[in-house]
C-alpha cells in the first residue's frame, strides 16, 4: 500500500525539478486527469515533468522510500485508462513529455535512440530526414510518446510486416522501483546474460520501470507507395483477398485495415471534409497499402493486376488505386478517423480482441449477431487490423444510454464477448493493454499461471507497489494463483 506524500517530499520534488518541472496547479493537471475517451478520470498531489534520467532517477527514489505512488504519462492517449491515476489524490503523475530529445539517429546503423516523451510523428519526421522511416503508425501519432508506445506494445497498422513496438526496440534504458538506472540502450543482437530485461519491460504498462529512452529500428525510406480501397462482401471474403495479395504482391503489402459500412458511415457524419472512397454501399472495406523501397519499381502494377483478378474471381466488388498521395492521404484519414468518429457518436464497450487469423472472420459474423440478440439495441463495429486477426470489437450503446453506459450493461456485454473471445482461444487485449479497464477481466479470465508469474514479478521488481498501482497486474486472488 502507497501513502500520500508529505508536504516535505512535494518541497523536495519542486525544489529538485524547479517551476518547468513540477506543478500542482489544478489548471495544469486537469487535462492530464482524464483518459482520452473520457471514460476515466483521477486526481494527483503533483504533477511532476522530469527533463532527464538522472531527474527520473531521483524522483523514483525519494518516492521509494517515502512509499509513494507514482503513475507514469506520455501522450495519454492510452485506450485502457492506463495512465490515469486513481480518485485518491495520493499519486504523483510523472509526465515523460518534457525527455523528448532523439539523441542520436544513424542511417548507416538504422537505429535511432530516442528519448521517452519523443511524439511518435516527431519520430517518422526525424527517420525522414535522414532517407529513413521508423515502421509503426497509429492514429494517435501526433501525441503518443515512445514511452508510451513502449510500454503498450503497440500495434498499429503496419504489424503485418514489421511487428509489434516489441520486434522494433533493441535496447531500452529504465528507471526501476528503487531509483536505479538500467542501461539496457545497447542494440545487441546477440546477448544471453540471463532474462531480457528489456522484453520485460515492453507491455510492462509502467508497472515495472520507467522507460526514459529506446534504441530503435529503422527500415528504409518508401520509394513508392499505392493505397486502395476496396468494397466487399464479408470478413471472409477480405481473407481471401489478403491470401490472394500475399501470393501476388507479397512482402510489399504493408497494411491490411478491414472497415464496416458503420465505421465508414461514422467517420463520413462526424470527421468534417471526408468522403466516400467508392461510389457504392458495401458491407465491408479494406484498405490496402502495398510499399516499394527506393530502388524498387512501384507496387501499382502488381496491386492493380491482383485486385483485377479479385474483381474477376468475385472476391471483391470494387475497388479504386488512389490516383495522387492525396487521394491516398484521404483514404488512410478516413481508417484513422474511426475512433474519434465512434467517440463523438456516443457510448460503446470498447473491446481489443484478438483470435489466430484463419478464425477471425467467422468469429466476427458469429458474435456479432450473438451480441445484438443477447443486447437489444446495440450494435457491433468491428474493425482494424484483420491481417493481424486483431479486430476493435466496439459495441455501440443503445440509442438513449447515458456516458455511464459502459459501467452498467456494457460491462456485461464486456463479459459476454470477453467469454466468447476466450472460448475461441483469443485474446481480450491485442495490443491497447490491460490498464484499469480491463483489470477485472483479466482477473476473471487470466490462466492462473500466467497471473501468478505476473504477480511474482511484480512483486520482486516493485515490493512497495508505487509503480503504476491499480493496473496490469490484478491484486493477489485466491491463495493457489500464488507462486509457491
Ligand atoms: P500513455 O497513454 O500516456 O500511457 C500508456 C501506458 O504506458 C500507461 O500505462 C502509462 O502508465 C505507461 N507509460 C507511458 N509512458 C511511460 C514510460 N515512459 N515509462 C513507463 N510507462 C509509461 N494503440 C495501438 O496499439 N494501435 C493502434 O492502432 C492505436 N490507435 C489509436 C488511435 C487513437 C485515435 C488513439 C487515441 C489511441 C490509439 N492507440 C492505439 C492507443 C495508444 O495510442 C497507444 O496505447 C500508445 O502506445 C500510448 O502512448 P502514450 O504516449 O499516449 O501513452
Ligand atoms: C485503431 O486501430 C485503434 O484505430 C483504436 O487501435 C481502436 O478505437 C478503437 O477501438
Ligand atoms: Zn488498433
Amino acid at each position: 500500500m502507497s501513502n500520500p506524500p508529505s508536504s516535505s517530499l512535494l518541497e523536495e520534488l519542486g525544489r529538485r525539478l524547479g517551476p518547468k518541472g513540477f506543478t500542482r496547479d489544478p489548471a495544469d493537471l486537469a487535462p492530464w486527469l482524464k483518459d482520452w475517451r473520457k471514460r476515466f478520470s483521477g486526481a494527483a498531489a503533483a504533477m511532476l515533468s522530469p527533463a532527464s534520467t538522472e531527474e527520473v532517477s531521483d524522483i523514483v527514489r525519494l518516492c521509494a522510500e517515502a512509499r509513494v505512488a507514482l503513475v507514469p504519462q506520455g501522450g495519454n492517449t492510452s485506450m485502457a485508462g492506463g495512465a490515469t491515476p486513481d480518485g485518491s489524490g495520493d499519486a504523483l503523475l510523472l509526465s515523460l513529455r518534457r525527455m523528448n530529445r532523439i539523441r542520436s539517429i544513424s542511417a548507416e546503423s538504422n537505429i535511432a535512440v530516442a528519448e521517452a516523451g519523443v511524439i511518435l510523428a516527431d519520430l517518422h519526421d526525424a527517420a525522414g530526414a535522414v532517407g529513413r522511416r521508423f515502421p509503426l503508425t497509429l492514429g494517435a501519432r501526433g501525441s503518443a510518446t515512445i514511452g508510451g508506445l513502449v510500454s503498450t506494445n503497440a500495434g498499429g497498422t503496419q504489424v503485418l510486416r514489421f511487428g509489434t513496438m516489441r520486434g522494433l526496440v533493441l535496447g531500452i534504458e529504465a528507471v526501476f522501483a528503487d531509483g536505479t538506472v538500467f542501461n539496457g540502450l545497447a542494440p545487441l543482437k546477440k546477448d544471453n546474460r540471463g532474462y531480457d530485461l528489456r522484453q520485460l519491460l515492453v507491455g510492462a504498462e509502467g508497472t515495472l520501470g520507467i522507460v526514459t529512452a529506446a534504441s530503435l529500428k529503422l527500415v528504409p525510406a518508401i520509394g513508392a507507395r499505392s493505397v486502395a480501397w476496396i468494397g466487399l462482401e464479408s470478413p471472409e471474403r477480405a481473407l481471401a483477398l489478403l491470401g490472394l495479395l500475399d501470393n501476388a504482391v507479397g512482402d510489399a503489402v504493408e497494411s491490411f485495415e478491414l472497415v464496416p459500412q458503420s465505421a465508414l458511415d461514422l467517420v463520413l457524419r462526424h470527421v468534417p471534409g471526408t468522403r466516400t472512397p467508392l461510389a457504392d454501399a458495401h458491407p465491408w472495406h479494406v484498405l490496402v497499402e502495398a510499399v516499394a523501397p527506393m530502388v524498387a519499381p512501384s507496387p501499382e502494377k502488381a496491386l492493380s493486376r491482383a485486385l483485377g483478378a479479385a474483381l474477376e474471381t468475385g472476391v471483391i466488388d470494387d475497388a479504386v488505386i488512389a490516383a495522387s498521395e492525396a487521394q491516398a492521404e484521404a483514404f488512410w484519414r478516413i481508417r484513422d478517423s474511426i475512433s474519434e468518429a465512434e467517440k463523438a457518436d456516443g457510448p460503446a464497450a470498447k473491446h481489443d480482441l484478438s483470435v489466430e487469423v484463419s478464425v477471425m472472420p467467422r468469429f466476427m459474423v458469429e458474435a456479432a449477431p450473438a451480441v445484438e440478440a443477447r443486447f437489444p439495441g446495440t450494435r457491433v463495429i468491428a474493425f482494424g487490423h484483420l491481417g493481424d486477426g486483431n479486430v476493435h470489437f466496439n459495441v455501440r450503446a443503445p440509442a438513449g444510454a447515458g456516458p455511464e453506459w459502459p459501467e452498467g450493461e456494457g460491462a456485461a456485454v464486456t463479459s459476454f464477448v470477453h467469454d466468447l473471445v476466450v472460448a475461441a482461444g483469443g485474446s481480450i487485449s491485442a495490443e491497447h493493454g490491460i490498464g484499469q479497464m480491463r483489470l477485472a477481466e483479466l482477473a476473471r479470465l487470466g490462466d492462473p499461471a500466467r497471473l501468478a508469474a505476473m504477480r511474482a514479478i511484480k512483486q520482486a521488481l516493485d515490493p512497495h507497489g508505487i509503480l503504476n498501482p491499480g493496473k496490469l497486474v490484478p491484486p493477489f486472488g485466491p491463495a493457489q494463483d500464488r507462486l509457491a
